[in-house]
């Protein structure tokens, strides 16, 4: 090639856009990283698969999508001023709500002029003689960063099961976390669910109430709550706005990251039949999974002590459902209450009494096929349906980052590294991947705590983690092994003192055939947590490599 046409093809190629950080993902996270690292003055990009800024929120737009944190929990705290204008008309976000206060940030942070929606990042390479990422879109760009923030999400990787012949089935099908735009409507229509977490748990109500026929697919029976939605009372909002400082502070020094349930100072199994029925009651009364799951200390360490919670909840359920043989196929047997995750409803089990739903317990007779018009199991026929909805849940904590080609030049592949589990130096960061941090990753208390805090607790952290880099004139910080070993050690420990393990959920990934089965979040809990990563920091970043 002569000088001249290679000059004229290196002037044609378009340099990179050099950022300072990309952030991944533009839902809760990424709009919290973008707002808070822009104010260090760095130069922030923000990448959004979705037509829309919400992650999650912008996704799941299925019947009874709605938050089973509260409200005025389930909020930013970093700005009183935000918190303090924001009304929230009911105990529990619907999602439409939700989605219209994660634009209202967005529009008031003035966040939207360094968000590129609609693009899809594929690839990340890491280059150690510049210390700098690469990262090609799916539009075909390539853009150039010192920092990669991931805030893609933990439950942002939407799974339809594998069944043979769906492509043939003549109805309409959807999936919880991607459900169109326009709604659907589910009249005169004959409709199967399959899945009973917590999508399917809150959509078989509305969806039993709108169709024809339902017919739900339950794999695992779950243990389901009352939420006890409802406006919210003025009165309780004013005194919560009052004290929403000191009631934010008051979050961080518990292990779910949410105040105002005051600790459990006794074991179940210290109290009678008869007071643990009456505490029972009054939380059940009460609504809200974390209020229940609080009654006693040992709930999720203690066999025994966590039957007396899953019979209270199976007599619940036989007292409700009036068919004695259905009431049994919902009663959970398999897993101990909490062990996944805890559902909240509005007339869940209710809707089971309806004329017009039936259930089909596939735990022994798994699905196997979806066929033109419904789907057969191993010993039987089901349809016709005229909708298949997919609440068949995610690719949780891993999907999303192994689903980037994320490398180093000459080095680790993540998706290699994590073939047998997310490896993680408290969630923050990987070992061998240097300059990236994921937000609420896995390794993190993350999913088992109040989701904004934690995207707030981290970004804090990498922000003041970023700031040290640049007041001491390092470029690049990555996890040291032996640290991220210990800490996945530790990670696995602590779970294996608990009953978690002992549920097939998504936390071990069992939910995807052939993922790895390791417990992914930190269970430890959140304010231990916090600590632990605040003295990293004061520590000069312990058990991270810092280099200039
Ligand atoms: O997904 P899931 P989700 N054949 O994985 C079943 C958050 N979230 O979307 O349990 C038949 O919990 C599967 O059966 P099994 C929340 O953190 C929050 O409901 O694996 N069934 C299960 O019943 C939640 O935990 C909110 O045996 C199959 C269901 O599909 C997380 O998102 C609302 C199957 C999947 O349940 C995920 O919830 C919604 C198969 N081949 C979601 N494969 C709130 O804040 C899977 N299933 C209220």
């Amino acid at each position: 090639m002569s000088e001249t046409m290679a000059e004229a093809r290196a002037t044609a190629t378009p340099q990179p856009r050099q950022y300072d950080v990309v952030v991944v993902g533009g839902g809760l996270g990424g709009l919290y990283a973008l707002h808070r690292l822009r104010a260090l003055g760095l130069a922030v990009r923000v990448f959004e698969a979705g037509s829309g800024v919400g992650g999650t929120w912008f996704w799941n737009r299925y019947p009874g999508a709605r938050c089973d944190v509260e409200s005025m929990e389930y909020s930013y705290s970093f700005s009183d001023d935000l918190q303090q204008e924001w009304t929230w008309p009911e105990r529990y976000g619907t999602q439409p709500e939700i989605l219209r206060y994660i634009n209202h940030v967005a529009d008031r942070f003035d966040l939207r002029r360094d968000i590129e929606l609609n693009t899809r990042v594929t690839a990340a390479l890491f280059d150690a003689e510049t210390n700098r990422w690469t990262l090609t879109t799916d539009k075909g760009e390539t853009i150039s960063a010192r920092f990669c923030v991931m805030a893609s999400g933990n439950l942002s990787t939407p799974r339809v099961p594998d069944f043979k012949g769906l492509e043939r089935f003549q109805g309409k099908w959807y999936h919880s976390g991607l459900w169109p735009h326009e709604g659907v409507d589910f009249s005169g229509l004959c409709v199967a669910v399959i899945g009973t977490g917590s999508s399917g748990v809150q959509m078989i109500p509305l969806i039993a109430a709108q169709a024809d026929h339902l017919t739900v697919f339950q794999r695992t029976a779950n243990f389901s709550l009352p939420a006890r939605n409802a406006p919210l009372d003025p009165e309780k909002e004013r005194r919560h706005k009052e004290q929403y400082q000191q009631r934010r502070r008051a979050a961080l020094d518990t292990p779910f990251g949410i105040a105002g349930h005051p600790a459990p100072t006794q074991s179940a199994l210290e109290t009678t039949k008869q007071e643990r029925q009456r505490a029972y009651e009054a939380k059940w009364a009460e609504g809200g999974s974390i209020s229940f799951l609080y009654s006693y200390t040992d709930l999720l360490v203690n066999q025994a002590a966590n039957d007396t919670a899953s019979e209270f909840i199976r007599q619940k359920i036989r007292g409700i459902v009036r068919s004695p043989t259905v009431a049994e196929i919902l009663a959970p047997k398999d897993h101990p209450i909490g062990t996944k995750r805890l559902c909240l409803d509005t007339n869940y089990y209710e809707t089971y009494n309806r004329n017009n739903v039936s259930l089909v317990d596939v735990k022994d007779d798994p699905i196997t096929e979806i066929t033109t018009t419904g789907l057969r199991t191993r010993d039987g026929e089901h349809g016709p349906f005229d909708a298949i909805v997919f609440a068949t849940g995610f690719d949780a904590m891993t999907g999303a980052l192994r689903e980037i080609d994320i490398r180093v030049r000459g080095g680790g592949v993540l998706a290699d590294e994590w073939q047998g589990g997310p490896q993680t130096y408290l969630g923050l960061m990987m070992a061998g991947f240097p300059n990236m941090f994921v937000v609420t990753g896995p390794g993190s208390p993350s999913v088992k705590t109040q989701m904004i805090l934690a995207i707030e607790q981290h970004t804090d952290w990498i922000a003041d983690c970023l700031q040290h880099l640049r007041a001491h004139g390092y470029r690049r910080i990555e996890a040291d092994r032996q640290a991220q070993d210990d800490w996945v050690r530790h990670v696995n420990d602590v779970a294996d003192s608990t009953l978690y393990p002992l549920a097939n959920s998504w936390y071990v990934g069992a939910n995807i055939p052939g993922k790895p089965r390791v417990f992914m979040p930190y269970v430890g809990g959140f304010s231990g947590y916090k600590r632990k990563c605040d003295a990293v920091a004061s520590n000069g970043y312990e058990g991270f490599l810092l280099s200039r």
